[in-house]
C-alpha cells in the first residue's frame, strides 16, 4: 500500500479516525514506573491499563520508562526509537470485532547492554516510584522445587561479583537500591507482573538472597523500605505475526512492532506500594488485601489449562491454543482436568464463580481470532510447569481422594514431548527451554528406565518416591511410547480412568 504513515509521535493526528489515539500530551508525562522486560503481555496489559488512566489529567507523574536487558532486545530498541516508543494494540474479540489503538504510556526505552549506567541511574532516580517486572517464570532463579534462589547460576554469580556491570534483573535492582540508600532517598516498589503464585513474596524473597550475598545492611534497609505487592495478571497475547503488521499496513499505518491480545483483561493488586502508586482501579484493575485466591484459580486453570492443550495438542500435530480446543475431545479433556483435578483444590472466592470462570477460560481459548501458538505455550516449559501443574499433582497426592490422571498423563507426554522432539506424525516440534538439552538427554533414558526423567528433582521434587503417583505414570509412559501413537485415543482411555468425584 503507498502513502503508509509511519508510526510516531509526529504523524499521530494523521492516523486515521477510527484509531483510539493517546489523547494526552505526552511531553508532558514522567516516568513514574521502570518497567524491565518490555515483551507483548507488558505492552497488552500494564502499559494498557497506565494508557488508560493518562486519558485522565492528573496522572501524568506515571508514564513507563522500558528497560530491555537482554541482547535479544535490541530489535525492539530500534523500533521503540523509531516510533517515539508508540505502538499499536490490536484487540481481536471473539465474535470478529477488531480494536486498534495507539498506546502512548511509555514515553522512553532503554537498553541495557548498551548503557548499563543510564539503566541503574533511571532506576535510582528520584521520579521513579514503582520498579515492574515481566521477567517471565524462570527469570526469579528460584530452584522449582525447593523454592530457594539459586546461588549457582553463573549470570548471578557475575552480578555477585560485578555491582557495576550487571545483567540480571537482581543486579541492576541491587545496585539502584544501594544508590538510593547512599544518597539518603527512598526505595521503590518492586511489581512482579508474572504468573507466580505469591509473586510478590518471591520477588523480595529473591532479591534479599541475593543482596545477602553482596551487602547484608543493604539487604536490611531494602527489606524495611521497599514493598512489593503480590499481583495477579491474565491477557492472552501471542506472539506478534507478519499478519498482524500487515494488518495495520492495510488500515494505511506502517507499525513495525504491534501486539495483538484477546479482548479479556484482569489485573488484581494487593494494595502495598510503599512510595505511591497509579489509581490503576480508575482503568479498571481490583485492588484487594489477599490476591491468594485469585492467582492460584488463574495459574492453575488457564496456564496449566493452557500447557494441557499445549503438550497434547503438540503431539497431536495442532498448532494453536484454539484448534486444539474446538476439537471436542480436548475440550472434554481440558474440562475434566479443571473440574476434577484443579477446582477441588481452590478455596472459595467471594464473588466468584468458578463454574462461570472456566466456561469464560474455554471460550477466551476458542477465540478463532487469537492465534495463540503453542509453541508460545510450551516455551520454557520447565520453568512454568512446576508452578502451572506438578504444584497440583502433588497437592491431590496429599488429600485422599485426589485424582492425578489427566495432569500426570500431561507429564508423561512431555516426557516423550522432550525426548523425541517430533509430533505422532514424526514432524519436528519447535522446542525452546533454558534445560532443553538436559530435558532431553534425561527423558532419552526413558527406554531403559521408565521413571528416568521424574529423577529431575528440580522440577518434580520426590515424585519419583511417591508408589501412587508413578504407577500412574508409568502406566502413561507405557501407553505413550507404543509404536503408531495415537493421542486422541490414549486421552480417552485416561478420561476413562478418572473416577467420579463424589
Ligand atoms: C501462558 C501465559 O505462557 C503461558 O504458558 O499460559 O502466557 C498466558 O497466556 C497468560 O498468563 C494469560 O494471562
Amino acid at each position: 500500500m503507498t502513502n503508509m504513515i509511519d508510526l510516531n509521535e509526529q504523524n499521530l493526528a494523521l492516523l486515521p479516525a477510527d484509531i483510539e489515539l493517546p489523547n494526552y500530551d505526552r511531553s508532558k508525562v514522567k516516568a513514574g514506573i521502570v518497567h524491565i522486560g518490555v515483551g507483548g503481555f507488558h505492552r497488552a496489559h500494564q502499559a494498557m491499563y497506565v494508557d488508560q488512566l493518562l486519558k485522565t489529567p492528573g496522572n501524568e507523574q506515571w508514564g513507563i520508562c522500558g528497560v530491555g536487558l537482554l541482547e535479544a532486545n535490541e530489535g525492539l530498541r530500534d523500533v521503540m526509537k523509531k516510533q517515539d516508543c508508540l505502538y499499536s494494540l490490536i484487540v481481536r474479540h471473539p465474535n470478529g470485532k477488531v480494536e486498534n489503538k495507539v498506546i502512548g504510556s511509555m514515553i522512553d526505552f532503554l537498553y541495557a547492554p548498551e548503557n548499563k549506567q543510564a539503566v541503574i541511574d533511571k532506576l535510582a532516580h528520584s521520579d521513579t516510584k514503582v520498579v515492574s517486572l515481566t521477567i517471565t517464570e524462570g527469570g526469579y532463579n528460584f530452584n522449582p522445587a525447593t523454592g530457594e534462589f539459586d546461588l549457582t547460576n553463573e549470570e548471578i554469580l557475575h552480578d555477585i561479583n560485578n555491582p557495576s556491570d550487571p545483567k540480571t534483573t537482581f543486579g541492576y535492582l541491587t545496585a539502584a537500591l544501594k544508590a538510593r540508600k547512599e544518597a539518603g532517598m527512598p526505595a521503590f516498589t518492586v511489581q512482579s507482573c508474572d504468573n507466580i503464585q505469591h509473586n510478590g513474596v518471591m520477588t523480595k524473597k529473591m532479591l534479599l538472597a541475593f543482596i545477602d550475598q553482596c551487602d547484608v545492611e543493604l539487604s536490611a534497609w531494602v527489606a524495611q523500605n521497599a514493598a512489593f505487592p503480590n499481583g495477579m495478571v491474565d491477557r492472552i497475547t501471542p506472539v506478534t505475526t507478519p499478519a498482524d503488521i500487515a494488518h495495520l499496513n492495510d488500515l494505511g499505518i506502517n507499525d513495525e512492532w504491534p501486539i495483538t491480545c484477546e479482548a479479556f483483561t484482569q489485573w488484581v493488586i494487593e494494595d502495598d506500594f510503599c512510595q505511591g502508586r497509579p489509581n490503576w482501579d480508575q482503568a479498571g484493575a481490583q485492588f484487594v488485601t489477599d490476591v491468594t485466591p485469585f492467582e492460584k484459580m488463574k495459574i492453575r486453570l488457564l496456564n496449566a489449562g493452557h500447557s494441557v492443550l499445549g503438550l497434547l495438542g503438540s503431539i497431536h500435530g495442532f498448532a494453536t491454543i484454539d484448534e486444539s480446543v474446538s476439537d471436542p475431545l480436548f475440550a472434554k479433556f481440558l474440562r475434566t482436568f479443571m473440574d476434577k483435578e484443579v477446582t477441588p483444590l481452590l478455596d472459595n472466592l467471594d464473588g466468584i464463580d468458578l463454574t462461570e470462570y472456566k466456561d469464560t477460560l474455554i471460550e477466551r481459548f476458542a477465540n478463532p481470532n487469537i492465534k495463540d501458538s503453542l509453541a508460545r505455550i510450551c516455551l520454557e516449559s520447565s520453568a512454568k510447569l512446576p508452578k502451572f501443574l506438578i504444584a497440583t499433582v502433588t497437592e491431590n497426592l496429599e488429600k485422599q481422594d485426589g485424582q492425578i490422571e489427566l495432569a500426570t498423563l500431561v507429564l508423561a507426554t512431555w516426557c516423550l514431548y522432550s525426548d523425541k522432539q517430533v509430533d505422532q506424525n514424526g514432524n519436528a516440534l519447535e522446542i525452546s527451554d533454558q534445560m532443553a538439552e538436559l530435558l532431553h538427554s534425561t527423558a532419552a533414558q526413558t527406554a531403559t528406565d521408565k521413571l528416568a526423567f521424574l529423577g529431575l528433582t528440580d522440577l518434580f521434587g520426590d515424585l519419583r518416591d511417591n508408589d501412587v503417583f508413578t504407577q500412574v505414570y508409568e502406566r502413561a509412559i507405557d501407553s505413550l511410547y507404543q509404536d503408531n501413537l495415537n493421542i486422541m485415543a490414549l486421552m480417552q482411555d485416561t478420561l476413562a480412568l478418572e473416577k467420579e468425584v463424589v
